[in-house]
């Protein structure tokens, strides 16, 4: 399980850090109130604050860090069952994991659907606008294009359910840079089993492991990329992770002698 903290060594902020995070650097946004961003009553009145959000989020402007390619080379390892997280920044994507090992449970960018019509588009039909500064709106029916990004209320992804048989299955739970604060994805967190343990990467102690904790928790406090770094060392992986984000440094560079692509 996967949150904010896992990107911002990424250059994105999360939303709860003290200073650093989202919801106390908003100003420039000219929003009432920091959740108005994901409101959909206020997207209504007024949808530029949030596209201007998703401007800054556009796949491109950041890169995965080694806290995602370690989630990489656990798929890579046959070792991952699902990561479920809550990042809407792509970057799982971008790192290399495949869709049908994510469960993007707060939404993505990767699609869009319009607001009146509800015809669904791929992301590519809607980045041209918001790069331009442009409300995206429908082809069809004007209505506005709303990325597929969960607003307070709205109902989370059908692969939220359908993979939710995963935790009762797993028999280890990562759990790394979340406030666990947000439900239902929190509580996700309380769905392995008794006898499995849960490991805890993050800045501080949060949610089920600060209140209810387990026998066979384990918690590693401090920045989530140094943590990664130690975990992957433990496991005699540290090879493996250098020619990962050897590889994946080349592609880039790769790309970047071609031109700018629009992935
Ligand atoms: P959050 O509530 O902002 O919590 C982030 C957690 O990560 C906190 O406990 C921090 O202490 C911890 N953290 C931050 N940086 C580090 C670090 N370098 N090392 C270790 N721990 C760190 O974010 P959540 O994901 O828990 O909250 C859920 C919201 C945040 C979802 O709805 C997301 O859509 C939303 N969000 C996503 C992004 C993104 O996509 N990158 C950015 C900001 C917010």
């Amino acid at each position: 399980m996967a949150g904010a903290g896992i990107s911002t060594p990424s250059g994105i902020p999360d939303f709860r850090s003290p200073g650093s995070g989202l919801y106390s650097n908003l100003q420039q946004y000219d929003i009432p109130y920091p959740e108005a961003i994901f409101e959909l009553t206020f997207f209504f009145q007024n949808p530029k604050p949030f596209f201007t959000l998703a401007k800054e989020l556009y796949p491109g402007n950041f890169r995965p860090n080694l806290t995602h390619y370690f989630l990489r080379l656990l798929h890579e390892k046959g070792l991952l069952l699902r990561l479920y997280t809550q990042n809407i920044d792509g970057l799982e994507r971008v790192s290399g994991i495949p869709a049908s090992k994510l469960v993007e449970a707060h939404g993505t960018f990767a699609s869009a659907t319009c607001t009146v019509c509800l015809r669904r588009c791929p992301g590519e039909d809607f980045w041209a606008d918001v790069l331009a500064d442009r409300v995206p709106c429908c082809g069809v029916c004007t209505g506005i294009v709303k990325p597929d990004i969960v607003f307070f209320g709205e109902a989370l992804p059908e692969r939220f359910l359908l993979h939710v048989v995963d935790f009762p299955m797993a028999d280890l739970l990562v759990v790394l840079g979340t406030s666990l604060e947000v439900e239902p994805f929190a509580s996700l967190s309380e769905g392995v089993r008794n006898s499995v343990p849960r490991v805890l990467i993050n800045q501080d102690v949060v949610g089920t492991f600060a209140w209810r904790p387990r026998s066979r928790d384990v918690v590693q406090l401090g920045d989530v990329v140094h943590s990664v770094e130690k975990l992957v060392k433990l496991l005699g992986w540290t090879e493996d992770m250098r020619d990962l984000v050897h590889q994946e440094t080349e592609k880039v560079l790769r790309m970047g002698r071609k031109g700018p692509s629009a992935a």
